[in-house]
């Protein structure tokens, strides 16, 4: 394959992916999104992607968590709505998805037997392109039959870690893992959102689009929770998968590049990320 096959996401190219709010807009034009993970000892991560959501666009949005989540979701997320799963601990069974426009899951999911299947129930129920991360992905690599029932066009979003996990191939080089996910975006027809320094939105058409904000502050826990919720904060308000791939990836590390400024890389966290997700928005106007 040719260079030409390889794209940079810079700012201008960004821009004309944004589509401006106007005067009359109401929430239910920004849709409704779901989010599910979570589990005991990592409520944090299912937090982390709740917030991110509502911090980018949505117009409703409510998280599926373990019972032993639902006070926390409920007393530090206002804004979000709450459904407990019938287990304390972990996820074990979906809930009535039909009026839900994006669904991501993964984050702090766990891997627990019952939350594998309440997982694939979820994903087989929906049928439209889903977001999967984390924990998500882990159950994904476990079988080779897992790849029949996700919706093409999904995002999955995998960090190196998971990406080796998927394919089960350790790659030396980051050019070779970068053509291996161009490789499995084109044959399962899915979107791989490879994260790294420089992530790479590889593309069931074979494009590859690097991405060009976010820097070393990011590489802390959280920092892919947050991502989730972003980007199916976008494809529920109908961004393309691809559009909320591109424009989720550039938006989190921009904000991260302008929260780095006060932060310092040490110190930044993933909430002042979030909290300057407003200032990347701005940024595209
Ligand atoms: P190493 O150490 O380099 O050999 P995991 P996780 C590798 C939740 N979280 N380049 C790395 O290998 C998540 O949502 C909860 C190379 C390491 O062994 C998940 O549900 C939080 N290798 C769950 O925790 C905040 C890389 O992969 C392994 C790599 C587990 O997710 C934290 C680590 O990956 C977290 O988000 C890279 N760039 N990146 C909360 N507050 O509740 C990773 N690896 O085992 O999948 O663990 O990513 O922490
Ligand atoms: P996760 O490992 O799932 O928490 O995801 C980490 C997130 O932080 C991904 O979006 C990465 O692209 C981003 N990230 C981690 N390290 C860096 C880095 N050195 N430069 C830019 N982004 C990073
Ligand atoms: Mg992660």
């Amino acid at each position: 394959e040719t260079v030409s096959n390889h794209f940079f996401s810079t700012d201008d190219v960004i821009k004309q992916l944004y589509k401006p709010r106007s005067k009359f807009d109401h929430k239910g034009k920004f849709g409704n999104t779901l989010l599910v993970g979570g589990s005991k000892g990592m409520m944090g991560a299912i937090q982390l992607a709740t917030k991110a959501a509502l911090r980018s666009g949505t117009g409703k949005t409510t998280a599926l968590v373990p019972s032993c989540g639902y006070e926390i979701m409920q007393a530090t997320l206002p804004e979000a709505m709450c459904i407990a799963d019938p287990s304390r601990n972990h996820i074990v069974a979906s809930t009535l998805l039909k009026n839900f426009t994006a669904i991501g899951i993964g984050p702090g999911l766990g891997q627990h037997d019952q939350t594998r299947k309440a997982v694939r129930s979820i994903i087989e129920d929906f049928e439209k392109p889903i977001v999967l991360d984390a924990d998500a992905l882990n159950l994904l690599s476990e079988n080779e039959e897992w790849w029949n029932f996700i919706p093409e066009n999904s995002i999955l979003t995998p960090h190196v870690g998971e990406f080796e996990r998927l394919t089960g191939v350790h790659y030396v080089q980051s050019f070779d893992r970068v053509e291996a996910a161009r490789k499995m975006a084109i044959h399962r027809h899915i979107i791989i959102v490879l994260k790294g320094a420089n992530t790479a939105i590889c593309l069931p058409n074979g494009e590859v689009h690097f991405n060009s904000t976010g820097n070393p502050g990011l590489a802390k826990g959280g920092s892919g929770d947050a991502l989730l919720g972003i980007i199916t904060g976008l494809l529920s308000q109908k961004y393309t998968p691809k559009d909320a791939a591109l424009l989720g990836v550039y938006l989190h590390g921009k904000a991260a590049d302008i929260a780095v400024q006060d932060r310092g890389y040490e110190s930044l966290i993933t909430t002042d990320v979030i909290d300057c997700l407003g200032k990347a928005f701005i940024s595209l106007l």
